[in-house]
């Protein structure tokens, strides 16, 4: 199988204050890496990752890693509308960061409308709480998570707790948005891409249907490329 192969693209945004570990987290996702220094991140880095969010759909996951840095807000902003997923991500060692992320939510909030961004909480560096060096309780972060509507997961690229938990929680809200059409697809709108927009909007998301029992599932494959154009646009539009 064409390991480039995906049916779908999601754009995962990375947020929150400087240091908390953004970078961090993606290396030890895309790379089960972990590095105790880390090149700061200027501007804008991207990460790519697949995930086969349901047997048969393959999912390309292309995260903007920003710089939390405020002289470098004008840059990320205007990726901010282009994205359908982000985590929110404080260090648990450092109260600021836990406080700023209220602003992280509003400001991208605001900038996306009308469109949607699945969002999870992470509390980073969960690591150090063996130390006695966190200075956000679970609780607290459990109630802001309630008062965004968002879940909240406890992460450490140091020892890898949790990371492949919340990226894919991101990944498969985003996939649940699409099936329920709280998500959707929409021209002009680079959050989610689908590898033939055009067999997604004939019948509607045609990879999106609720999994189908074996055979009826192989039809609905069949459906996908019985025309050999279709399957040419497929695989054109494959990177
Ligand atoms: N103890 C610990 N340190 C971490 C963890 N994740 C990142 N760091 C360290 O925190 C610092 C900032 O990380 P970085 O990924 O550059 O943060 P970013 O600015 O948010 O991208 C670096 O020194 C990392 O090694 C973690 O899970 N545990
Ligand atoms: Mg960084």
């Amino acid at each position: 199988m064409d390991l480039t192969l995906w049916q779908y693209q999601f754009r995962i945004i990375m947020l929150g204050d400087s240091t908390v570990g953004k970078s961090s987290l993606l290396k030890r996702y895309t790379e089960d890496l972990f590095l105790d220094t880390i090149n700061q991140t200027v501007g804008v880095d991207f990460y790519v990752h697949f995930l086969e969010v349901e047997p048969g759909v393959r999912v390309k996951l292309q995260f903007w890693d920003t710089a939390g840095q405020e002289r470098f807000r004008s840059v990320t902003r205007s990726y901010y509308r282009n994205s359908v997923g982000g985590l929110l991500v404080f260090d648990m060692t450092n109260r600021a960061s836990f406080e700023h992320i209220k602003e992280w939510h509003a400001e991208v909030w605001e900038r996306v409308q009308p469109y949607k961004v699945v969002f999870v909480l992470v509390g980073h560096k969960c690591d150090r709480d063996e130390h006695g060096d966190r200075a956000v309780s679970r609780e607290e972060a459990e109630k802001l998570a309630g008062q965004l509507g968002v879940p909240y997961v406890e992460t450490s690229a140091k020892n890898g707790h949790n990371v492949r938990e919340a990226f894919e929680m991101v990944a498969r809200r985003v996939y649940q948005g699409l099936l329920s059409g709280e998500v959707q697809l929409l021209e002009g709108w680079d959050g989610v891409k689908c590898a033939a927009p055009q067999l997604c909007r004939r019948e509607g998301p045609v990879w999106l249907r609720p999994a189908p029992p074996p055979r009826r599932r192989s039809a609905v494959l069949e459906l996908c490329f019985k025309d050999k154009a279709e399957q040419a646009v497929l695989i054109c539009d494959v990177r």
